[in-house]
């Protein structure tokens, strides 16, 4: 298929592909078996200018959009989505300062992120806040020029690695998800701390931890929008980032495919390799069109979302929920045409089938991607004519 890349788009996806397939093959069973952080390829990914990708030329970025942060993505999930996560998450982090930042908030933080000087982390998930996000209680306080931050994210992606967290709190508890606020929080700051390191079932290579708030002061002028705006900053950061997760799902489906269709060439049984047997080529037949059609979704979406438009949140989780049951799927069916040795940790599908997995639980579940499509669908219903 061609989807009429650009040739800036061409040369970001051709980058990506390279480093995916120098870097990031060669290490990803061992940093999954070990659990390890990417650091080295972290640092590749910053002197390639991978992580200015979306931010505007002004703050030091390469000021493309959502399809550009998307065809990285998708090749560095070919490879690893343990690597493209701990990647896709800094630009999640990044969405609160670039979409509601002041001037001053922009013009302190984005050029570090571009150069990937710095790292960035998104905090809203804690113990009895995940698909309700509104039932969050970390509090921020206000005390003269600062706010006092009390309480505990849960599962943060970046946790500890990053240098600056984009952090969700209550500020006005009565005004349920009015009473919000979002911040940006700095690594070293007093009172601020990582908990425990999570085991995984997949994407191992990235890191999640705990961030813990004890009496941690923070200048007011870290607030992110205004006071009360933080249930909106961290929906809208959702959307704009939900895509990215589906150019995910996206590229661990292709990485899957393409390891189940080589090995079926290699593969005989019966005195004929196993690509030739119809019960097999259906399955592929099945995956490579699911892959394209996801494909087809995620990159039109993003282009819609470059395009300006101002309600994405019913595109952005089609997108999403799409893009990952199909990438869920395509994997659990590459470990199935490649057998016992699909099952084995010798082959990469066994791990692609285990990351594919949390695509369909962050970022919001496929169950609430499908309850804002929903609501999404009531309104359009709503402004019909009888
Ligand atoms: N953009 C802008 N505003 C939005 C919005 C969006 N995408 N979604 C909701 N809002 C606004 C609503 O318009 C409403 O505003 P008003 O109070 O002015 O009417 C307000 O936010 C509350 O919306 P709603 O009543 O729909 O909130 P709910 O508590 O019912 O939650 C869902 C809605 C379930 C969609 C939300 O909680 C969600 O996305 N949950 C998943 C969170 C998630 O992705 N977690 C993963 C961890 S982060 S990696």
């Amino acid at each position: 298929m061609d989807y009429f890349l650009t040739e800036e788009q061409q040369m970001i996806r051709d980058l990506a592909r390279q480093i995916a397939e120098e870097k990031v093959v060669p290490v990803r069973a061992e940093l999954d078996e070990k659990e390890e952080f990417p650091t080295e390829i972290m640092k590749v990914l910053a002197q390639s200018d991978m992580f200015g990708i979306f931010i505007p030329e002004e703050y030091g970025g390469l000021g493309m959009g959502a399809m550009e942060l998307c065809l990285a993505v998708e090749e560095l999930s070919r490879a690893c989505l343990g690597v493209s996560t701990s990647y896709a998450a800094n630009a999640l982090g990044t969405y609160p300062l670039l979409l509601f930042g002041t001037e001053e908030q922009k013009k302190k933080y984005l050029p570090d992120i571009a150069a990937g000087n710095k790292f960035v982390a998104f905090a809203l998930t804690e113990a009895n806040a995940g698909s309700d996000a509104a039932g969050i209680q970390t509090t921020a306080t206000k005390d003269g020029d600062y706010y006092i931050l009390n309480g505990t994210k849960q599962w943060i992606t970046n946790a500890g690695e990053a240098d600056i967290y984009t952090v969700i709190a209550i500020t006005d508890r009565s005004k349920g998800a009015r009473g919000a606020s979002a911040f940006v929080v700095e690594k070293g700051t007093p009172g601020f701390s990582f908990g425990k390191k999570e085991k995984k079932m997949g994407i191992r290579a990235s890191v999640t931890r705990e961030l813990i708030f004890e009496d941690c002061r923070i200048p007011k002028e870290n607030l992110i929008g205004r006071e009360g705006m933080g249930f909106i900053v961290a929906m809208r950061t959702l959307d704009q980032s939900r895509i990215g997760v589906g150019a995910q799902g996206v590229g661990v489906a292709q990485g899957a495919y393409e390891e189940a269709v080589k090995f079926a060439r290699q593969r005989v049984q019966f005195g004929k390799p196993v690509i030739s047997f119809q019960a097999v080529q259906h399955m592929l037949a099945d995956m490579a069109t699911e892959i394209e059609a996801a494909r087809a979704l995620v990159y039109s979406v993003a282009r819609y979302i470059d395009s300006g438009a101002k309600d994405i949140s019913k595109a952005s989780a089609m997108a999403k929920v799409f893009a990952t049951d199909v990438a869920m799927k395509v994997t659990t069916n590459a470990v199935q045409v490649m057998g016992g040795s699909g099952y084995m940790r010798e082959y990469p599908v066994e791990k692609m089938m285990r990351d594919a997995k949390i695509l369909q639980i962050y970022e919001g579940t496929n169950q609430i991607q499908r309850n804002v499509i929903g609501q999404a669908i009531i309104k359009e219903a709503a402004k019909m004519k009888a």
